[in-house]
């Protein structure tokens, strides 16, 4: 007999068919015995006397023959989407057994310490509500995708070992190569920006590595990131609009495909409205020094609590979770960003900020050959570590600009997660590697 999928099972009623899953649960009730089979699909009642369901527990792989019934009225369960009907079972056959599960698999809400459900991915991702997030992620990547290809844009894979170190300062990893010194890749900055004179528009989907030293709940070591590069651009702001319309084609690609998994969150996605605000640092530290008192007006970014507040400010003015922030300070960013010919000082940089945390950087990029090499060397990069990167300048770049997302702060943010490795599959931080590397876990931080 062939297999039928768990959530065809409604339309089957009255007819014997093989299922093939999971036990997700079992209850018994004296004669006779209620298991949940899932599948990739769904879940379905099995009714089946103690005789068949022998010693059949959580996770234990079942082939289950028997007839779809319709469950009587009072029976329907609303919540389930086979809820109106089960399976009389004829016959159980055990494919792989279960070891005794560490936990509870059964509840509505794994409710696990980060720890224990982290050291135990494999098994945890078998909840219903831990795989709603990596399908809400897949989600948001394949939109990614989609978006730009609509605009033209060609995927690309970038190395990830490297001889340079992309967007300067300590958080790389090294790594030996041969009898070479090499890095593991920040960032695909330099080669879709080379590409751009290849390709004119391209995009990645790529690993990122970031030797963060802290262990936050919004800091992994190993990224999704999520990268575009365009050319022949007018100014700053047509990278911005292009960010803009990306991230609005992600949000309807969730709305149109994940409501589901966004009520098991009780999660809505982040309000927009007409056009994301774009506000400069400054101005922005300025907003947060009068409406709190704290003077972070001369950092050369916004902390965490600053970018809250800002999203605060955004909210309540502009109805909107989502706000631009352009204008950093060019010397405290990379060597390749675009300084304001009206105010050097400030850069034609902007990071998009949802729901009190940075989503994205991004910006126009210098596309001058020498102004390249000059800045290159005021920021201490050698031009041999940069060989291929410049090559492409020397041959002709047209004016250049793009921007980065990171899969996991975004997946966090719209369903309301409190920690980021929550929506990672295999969370890298100093102090995990699959498994938790310490014996006690060190707190946290904000
Ligand atoms: P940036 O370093 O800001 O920019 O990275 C872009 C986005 O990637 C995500 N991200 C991280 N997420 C989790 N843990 C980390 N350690 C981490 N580091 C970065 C964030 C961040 O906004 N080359 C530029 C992009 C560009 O200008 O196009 C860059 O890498 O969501």
């Amino acid at each position: 007999m062939t297999r039928t999928l768990i959530t065809e099972t409604i339309s089957k009623i009255g007819e014997i068919v093989l299922i093939k899953g999971w036990v997700n649960t079992r209850r018994d009730h004296g004669k006779i015995v209620f298991i949940d089979v899932r599948d990739r699909t769904g879940l379905l009642q099995v009714v089946l006397s103690p005789e068949l369901a022998g010693n059949l527990h959580s996770e234990d792989v079942v082939y289950v023959t028997g007839e779809i019934q319709a469950r009587p009225e009072k029976l329907i369960n609303p919540k389930l989407a086979t809820g109106t009907v089960e399976m009389s079972c004829e016959k159980v056959e055990l494919i792989a057994k279960a070891a005794e599960l560490p936990f509870d698999m059964g509840k509505e809400n794994l409710d696990l310490e980060l720890p224990t459900l982290l050291d135990h991915r494999s098994l945890t991702m078998r909840h219903p509500k831990i795989q709603a997030i990596f399908k809400v992620q897949a989600v948001i990547i394949d939109a990614f995708r989609k978006a730009l290809q609509a605009k033209d844009f060609l995927e690309f894979q970038a190395p990830c070992i490297t001889p340079a170190v992309a967007e300067g300062g300590a958080e790389v990893f090294k790594v030996k190569y041969f009898e070479h010194e090499a890095y593991l890749s920040q960032s695909p900055q330099l080669y879709k920006s080379l590409l751009v004179g290849d390709f004119e528009r391209v995009f990645s989907v790529n690993k990122v590595f970031r030797a963060e030293p802290s262990v936050t709940t919004r800091h992994l070591t190993e990224v999704v990131s999520l990268d575009a590069e365009f050319g022949f651009i007018e100014s700053w702001e047509e990278v911005q609009d292009m960010e803009e319309y990306v991230v609005r084609f992600i949000f309807a690609e969730v709305a149109n495909k994940c409501q589901r998994e966004l009520k098991m969150f009780n999660a809505t996605l982040p309000k927009l409205s007409d056009k994301i605000p774009v506000i400069k640092l400054r101005d922005a530290q300025e907003i947060i020094f009068k409406r709190t008192g704290r003077d972070i007006r001369q950092e050369k970014d916004l902390d965490p609590e600053g970018e809250r507040e800002i999203c605060k400010w955004s909210l309540e003015q502009h109805d909107s979770d989502l706000v631009f922030i352009s204008h950093f300070l060019t010397k405290k960013k990379p060597f390749y960003v675009f300084p304001d010919p009206a105010d050097p000082t400030y850069a034609y940089s902007v990071d998009l900020i949802g729901r009190g945390v940075e989503w994205s950087s991004g910006g126009q990029r210098l596309n001058n050959y020498e102004q390249i090499l000059e800045n290159a060397k005021e920021w201490g990069v050698k031009a041999e570590d940069i060989e291929m990167y410049l090559q492409s300048f020397r041959y002709g770049v047209p004016p250049l600009g793009g921007f980065a997302l990171g899969a996991e702060r975004m997946t966090m943010h719209i369903l309301g997660l409190k920690n980021i490795r929550e929506s990672t599959m295999f969370p890298r931080d100093m102090e995990r590697i699959d498994v938790s590397l310490r014996k006690n876990n060190t707190a946290i931080t904000g």
